[in-house]
């Protein structure tokens, strides 16, 4: 007998503009995705003034999921998914993000796709924003760092909300809404915030600024999304990646519950409904004055999430930097390098126990049901000279995962709702915009430059993930 529950939710997610394409079609309108360009070698992928430089747009075409969606859920059911997570690209509903009225083919198309896995008995478990805000919004309005998004934002959400009612139960707000904690000046337009700094500006204080007004728009949506249909589970997304001390010395230790708390207190609004004193008295300290109306303290304590969705890919490690006992966190110089663990090739650091780690955490603080959103080995798959895929190196990955995941569940007694391995159908990477770091049990015949047939081919992890589901986790 399974250690899962019998309705344990098994699938696969992505990100509608890391696979769909067709980004200007069905009156979609440009989102940040839109308008990246492809890094690779080092060099970050860059947010282009507009779309017309010539260069790279990786996320133009993507896997072109939006002309093929129908085959690939095909696949989706031969590989046994129970669900499917995927996002509402923002620019298909409000193609510029602050029209009054919502355009009418993108709601359709999800209605198309959602109505395409629920005949597969595959639900639905939809992120509102995942990367993708519409492009518009920052230019006109500077994106998140402006209070009117709240509206835009809930404006959307509760006119997805009311339209897949009946076809959607678990939603999640803002994709890794804390992974925009290090407001490094490339990384923002990676992040929902859309955000572009300017030279001179106080960037930590315009991140806090905005992740207010996210917070809010979150906890606002949640609210709604309650009125619409009580049975709705709507969840935060947060990017977990723990921060361990580098070393039993107490100052190590202390730096690294400082960092956890600098990375991890987005969650504490979402669940608890009102910011952590470690975050007011840092706010306080730094002088940063922010717009927070008492009705954005109201709202945030009447929108708290019903569980927490997580990505997990790795863990951290930090060492105390003597910066005294008021420690300042900044991701780019303190973290060091983890002796016991081995690192993926884009340097991700491999740490299976760590997802048993980061389990107990959320559950001690937060006793919620979890839901393990992404979790996955970014690689470079060759093919064999029979066009196959041996990509045992994923398996033994995800292997590991699966079953720190069920210590977890089997000793510690976590509530856990589901798991879906990120990128199971291989796509654009955020990150990087690569096709070449590949996350899928299904192979997608397209490389770095845009170059392939877009076939579609299982990989040897495709049989194994099926018995993984087939056997409720029991066959790893
Ligand atoms: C998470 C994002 C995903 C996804 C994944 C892998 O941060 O939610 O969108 O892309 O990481 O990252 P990457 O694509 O950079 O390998």
């Amino acid at each position: 007998m399974s250690i899962l529950n019998e309705d344990f939710l098994w699938g696969g997610a992505v990100a509608a503009h890391q696979l769909e394409g067709g980004w200007n079609q069905g009156g979609k309108g440009i989102s940040v995705a839109d308008v990246m360009t492809v890094g690779a070698n080092n060099i970050p992928r860059r947010m282009t003034e507009g779309v017309l430089t010539g260069e790279n747009y990786p996320n133009h075409e993507a896997i072109d999921f939006y002309h093929r969606y129908k085959e690939d859920i095909q696949l989706f059911n031969e590989l046994g998914i129970n669900c499917f997570r995927t996002s509402i690209a923002w620019t298909r509903i409000f193609p510029n993000g602050d029209e009054d009225s919502p355009n009418e083919e993108g709601l359709q198309f999800y209605d198309d796709l959602f109505d395409e896995c629920l005949k597969y008995g595959i639900q639905p478990i939809v992120t509102l924003s995942h990367f993708e805000m519409p492009y518009h919004l920052v230019t006109k309005y500077g994106g998140w760092r402006n209070r009117k998004l709240i509206d835009f934002f809930v404006r959307f959400a509760r006119v997805c909300f009311d339209r897949y009612k009946d076809k959607v139960t678990y939603w999640m707000t803002f994709n890794e809404i804390n992974n925009q904690a290090n407001f490094a000046e490339d990384f923002a337009p990676f992040t929902n915030s859309g955000i572009k700094y300017e030279a001179g500006e106080d960037r930590e204080k315009i991140m806090y600024q905005a992740a207010h007004y996210e917070l809010v728009a979150s906890a606002q949506a949640v609210k709604i999304g309650h009125e619409i249909n009580p049975n709705f589970q709507i969840g935060c997304m947060i990017a977990m990646v723990p921060i361990y001390p580098y070393s039993c010395a107490p100052k190590d230790m202390l730096a690294s519950v400082s960092a956890m708390q600098k990375r991890y207190w987005f969650t504490d609004v979402h669940v608890r409904g009102h910011y952590p004193s470690f975050i007011t008295n840092y706010l306080a300290r730094k002088n940063y004055e922010l717009d927070i109306i008492d009705q954005d303290i109201d709202d945030l304590s009447q929108g708290c999430v019903d569980y927490i969705g997580f990505s997990y890919y790795m863990s951290f490690a930090i060492q105390d930097k003597n910066k005294g006992p008021a420690y300042d966190y900044d991701e780019s110089t303190d973290l060091v390098k983890n002796p016991y663990v081995e690192a993926s090739d884009w340097g991700w650091q491999i740490d299976p126990e760590g997802l048993r780690y980061a389990m107990n955490w959320f559950n001690e603080r937060y006793e919620l049901p979890l839901f393990i959103v992404e979790n996955g080995f970014g690689a470079i798959d060759a093919l064999d000279s029979n066009g196959q895929v041996d990509d045992q190196y994923r398996i033994d990955y995800l292997k590991a995962h699966i079953e720190a995941m069920k210590e977890a569940v089997e000793y510690d007694g976590v509530p856990l709702i589901g798991y879906t391995p990120w990128g199971f159908i291989d796509l654009v990477s955020a990150g990087t915009g690569e096709m070449k770091k590949r996350y899928g049990f299904i192979y997608v015949d397209k490389d770095n430059e845009g170059n392939g047939t877009l076939r579609r081919s299982k990989k040897k992890s495709f049989d194994w993930y099926k018995r993984v589901i087939e056997s409720n986790g029991e066959s790893l």
